[in-house]
């Protein structure tokens, strides 16, 4: 049987917390020895908002240190910076003439996102689905592993490879998404309402996978948490049901088992407390190797490359086969 091709991607838009962390690249680590896997460090699409050129550079270059720290490993997968291959860009013209205006302006993210650039809303916002498209389809991806806020997108990419595949012969691969089991989704620690994300500023809101103990323990006992003493998962009480959920997610215990494990707990100080060791411990080896990377960036830049140098052949020959199926090139 032919081996699975797994397709990720990670936005270069911050510094890298653990909600990225545990929500995915964990899990793809976890995953390198099961599939063909091609990490993607999707540079592009952190343009469709306004980035500071500089800024941008050295954080595409600290994410992709984070991820060899966390165990991406060079000689089972790939890992490459999406503008070093030309041909992200070019399937997604030729994908945007065969996507509608109508579908793109039924993307949910594009009409959350478009509020926050109220005023001027870049044209790549909303061509973003389709370049995310040409990402997938290009590898001859068999797999998207996507949280449900992405799986809209993946519906877009199958609906467009089979239109294409229809108009012009079979070209694509028709991906499937894969949805993450345990939906380890770590809320903001000074929201706990709203997603722990990159973008969002303050020095409380999210913990930073290369984080200090100091900083994590700062931040943890800073948490906002709910009233009443209860350490238990409720939906209307989302400051404790956080924690218990990033106990969880960094121990490996369900929910409910974190719950048992804090049902002495004298309240919430107990659960941060023990939090600011587990996460302190967990992320050591991460920020550890981290160090041993950052003082070494050329070999980090080097395997960039080959990352893309081992991709482009694949990319280009689908570039190839989908100009020649449309009449160009
Ligand atoms: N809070 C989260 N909990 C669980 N998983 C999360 N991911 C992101 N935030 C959480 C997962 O991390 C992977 C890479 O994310 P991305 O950079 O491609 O997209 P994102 O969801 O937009 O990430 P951020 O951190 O929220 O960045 P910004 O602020 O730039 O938008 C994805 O698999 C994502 O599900």
């Amino acid at each position: 049987m032919a081996r699975s091709v797994v397709f990720s991607g990670i936005q270069p838009t911050g510094a890298i917390h653990i909600g990225n962390y545990f929500g995915a690249i964990k899990q793809w680590v976890a995953g390198q020895d099961d599939a063909e896997n091609i990490f993607c460090l999707v540079d592009m699409h952190a343009l469709t908002v306004p980035q500071e050129p500089d800024v941008l550079r050295g954080q595409i270059l600290e994410t992709a240190m984070v991820l060899f720290a966390a165990g991406i490993d060079p000689a089972k997968s790939r890992l490459f910076v999406q503008s070093h291959v030309r041909e992200h860009g070019e399937l997604t013209w030729y994908l945007s003439c065969v996507a509608s205006m109508g579908q793109l302006q039924r993307m949910t993210q594009f009409k959350e996102k478009s509020e926050a650039q109220r005023g001027e809303v870049r044209a790549g916002l909303f061509t973003y689905p389709v370049l995310m498209a040409a990402d997938i389809l290009l590898y001859r991806t068999t797999h998207v592993p996507v949280g449900e806020d992405q799986k809209q997108h993946v519906e877009l990419t199958r609906d467009l490879a089979q239109r294409f595949n229809a108009s012009f012969g079979d070209v694509f691969v028709i991906p499937e998404p894969a949805i993450p089991k345990a939906g380890a989704r770590i809320m903001g620690l000074d929201d706990p309402t709203k997603k722990m994300s990159k973008s969002v500023p303050g020095s409380y809101h999210a913990i930073r996978v290369l984080d200090t103990p100091e900083q994590i323990k700062k931040t943890v006992m800073s948490a906002q948490t709910d009233s009443g003493r209860d350490v238990r998962a409720d939906p209307a009480r989302p400051g404790i049901t956080n924690l218990l959920g990033i106990y969880a997610a960094a121990t490996g215990a369900s929910l409910e088992a974190a719950e048992t494990h804090f049902a002495d707990a004298r309240g919430y100080g107990d659960v941060k407390k023990e939090l600011v060791e587990i996460l302190v411990e967990t992320l050591r080896p991460l920020r550890e190797r981290y160090a041993e990377l950052s003082s070494d960036p050329t070999t980090v830049r080097e395997l960039l490359q080959q990352g893309a140098d081992a991709v482009r052949p694949i990319a280009s020959e689908t570039v190839d086969r989908a100009k020649h199926a449309m009449g160009v090139g």
